[in-house]
């Protein structure tokens, strides 16, 4: 076996987004570009002479082949050891916890999360620091300022390595430990969750459909729903994971999970509904005819928290991206602890969870977690539902109205204008920003703006400051407007608008959540001028 130095130019373009660097798969493919921003990653970590990672990633295409790369450039470049799920699946939450688990140095994940998955399609690489969790912006722009002096990359030459099972084998020094993907996640779910109420729930006749969207959820959905809680055989569908996640969007929402919308809004709906996305740090919560959003999900476990043993003792505060509504700060309020506002990215919420300020934490875009781990946890999110609802014996739709009669509800909605020509977005966003002083005191469609900024947020554990984190429109009636261009798309731009109104008056709830932000949705438009601007006359996708 030899060690190979390769000489490299630097490539364009390797900026990690809101979550890794994410690229069309032929991108990705292409000569030197994986190798590159790997060896960047190594580089800008301080090397991996002597260290350990975990590796992992969520089955799309290119997966089997990125890993085989990235242990022959770990040993060539000297870490010591590899920890490596069987055929190089992890999902995300899984990885997270190995890196902590077993005290790695960090860990390299393969995955483009919720986007399409082929040749054609999305492939991604995240570095995970050693706390779990993605690597926050100074390591990342590290990563980047590497990519753009690169001159030379260093792998091994081998036969490809059997990660097929479990067991222990060596490359050029290095150990590599391939390891059952679920075994350790499920031990962490045990520890957590009321195993037994919820084996008692689905006993008594309860039933589910999870969708693991044909994503890296569905083998741990079956062994800890299926196998470990007794839901019938059969309750978690298109578990197998496969390269192309069966040709559609492993995206977690009403329009790309639309089939299992349509069963629990139809006669047949089971009592519960629940998805997850590619890398299994997603997911979406359903009742029998009652989605609940990212945002009012978040809240309602903040409130029903103490129900489940591994938060019995309480939270110490809870934390939430700026955009995600603010149905949360109701709870925390109520519950008298610290609710903390970031930039949409989980890597924000890191510090404050290894500070002990926060315990959960969550995001509109169908994001959950707690300190468990440093990611989002989709099956998480749904164990803790199934706790909650094993302890309270009531329905999605009736803990709904509860939350809301208590707390008052958070209309929400976020509407997505995708692949928008990149300048004309930009454009968009510009525009504001400049009248961004002129705004407060404005009235528009019948609302008065009341302050108007652009969302810059200081890290209160490290005094690290993020600017330009999205511009937000306050209106004096409590409803707000965020406009935000997403981190995380291949294509163009896509411009996200966020959009919320309060009602506190138990007597005034309404059902439709558009219909109850229809002014918000055309002051968004009259403000930012998206029509005129991006050409398009409607989002491509609202959740
Ligand atoms: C990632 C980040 C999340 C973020 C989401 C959307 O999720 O981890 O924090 O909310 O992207 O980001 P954007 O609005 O910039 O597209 P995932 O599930 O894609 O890793």
């Amino acid at each position: 076996m030899t060690r190979t130095v390769v000489a490299t130019t630097p490539i364009e373009g390797q900026k990690p987004g809101t979550s890794g660097l994410r690229k069309k798969t032929p991108v990705f493919m292409q000569p030197h570009y994986l190798e590159n921003f790997v060896q960047s990653i190594f580089n800008a970590t301080g090397g991996a002479e002597g260290k350990t990672y975990v590796l992992g990633g969520d089955g799309r295409y290119f997966n089997d082949r990125a890993a085989q790369v990235i242990l022959r450039m770990a040993a060539a470049n000297g870490a010591k050891k590899v920890i490596v799920g069987v055929n190089a699946l992890l999902s995300t939450p899984a990885a997270s916890n190995l890196i902590r688990k077993r005290k790695t140095d960090g860990g390299i994940i393969m995955s483009a999360s919720h986007n399409p998955g082929g040749p054609t399609e999305d492939f991604g690489v995240k570095f995970n620091s050693d706390n779990g969790g993605p690597a926050p912006e100074g390591i990342t722009d590290k990563i980047f300022a590497e990519t753009r002096s690169l001159s030379e990359y260093v792998i091994c030459e081998s036969h490809d390595l059997d990660l097929s099972a479990p067991g222990m084998t060596t490359l050029y020094g290095m150990e590599i430990e391939v390891v059952d993907p679920v075994v350790d996640y499920h031990l962490m779910m045990e520890e957590i969750f009321d195993f037994e109420a919820i084996r008692t729930l689905f006993a008594s006749g309860f039933t589910l459909r999870f969708d693991a969207m044909h994503a890296v959820t569905g083998p741990y959905a079956k062994a800890i729903l299926e196998g470990s809680l007794g839901a019938p055989e059969g309750s978690v569908v298109n578990a197998v994971p496969s390269p192309d996640f069966g040709g559609g969007h492993p995206d977690p929402n009403p329009i790309w999970a639309k089939p299992l919308m349509d069963l629990m809004f139809s006669g047949d709906a089971p009592d519960f509904g629940a998805a997850s996305d590619g890398d299994g740090d997603r997911n979406m919560i359903v009742g029998r005819n009652a989605y609940v959003t990212p945002s009012d999900s978040l809240a309602v476990l903040a409130a029903n928290a103490t129900l489940v043993p591994g938060y019995k003792g309480g939270l110490k505060g809870v934390a939430r991206s700026m955009p995600t509504s603010r149905a949360l700060d109701r709870v925390a309020e109520a519950l008298g602890i610290g609710c903390y506002e970031t930039p949409t990215g989980w890597k924000f919420f890191g510090n404050l969870l290894d500070a002990g300020r926060a315990t959960l934490c969550g995001e509109e875009s169908a994001g959950t977690g707690s300190d468990h781990v440093r990611e989002k946890d989709g099956l998480w999110a749904v164990l803790f539902w199934l706790n909650v609802l094993a302890v309270r014996q009531q329905s999605v739709a009736e803990i709904m109205a509860d939350h809301w009669a208590k707390y008052g509800r958070n209309y929400y909605s976020r509407h997505d204008f995708e692949a928008v020509d990149s300048d004309a977005a930009h454009g968009l966003m510009q525009a504001l920003r400049t009248r961004l002083p002129n705004l407060p005191g404005r009235e528009v469609e019948g609302m008065t703006i009341e302050a108007a900024d652009e969302f810059a947020y200081d890290d209160p554990v490290d005094g690290s400051r993020s600017e330009g984190q999205g511009i937000r429109i306050l209106f004096k009636c409590g409803g707000r407007i965020v406009f935000r261009l997403s981190g995380t798309g291949t294509e163009g731009a896509t411009l996200r608008v966020y959009l919320e109104k309060v009602e506190t008056n138990a007597a005034a709830l309404q059902d439709n959540p558009q219909n109850a932000l229809s002014g918000i949705a055309a002051a968004a438009d009259s403000l930012a001028e998206i029509r005129a601007r991006t050409g398009r006359n409607a989002p491509d996708v609202i959740t």
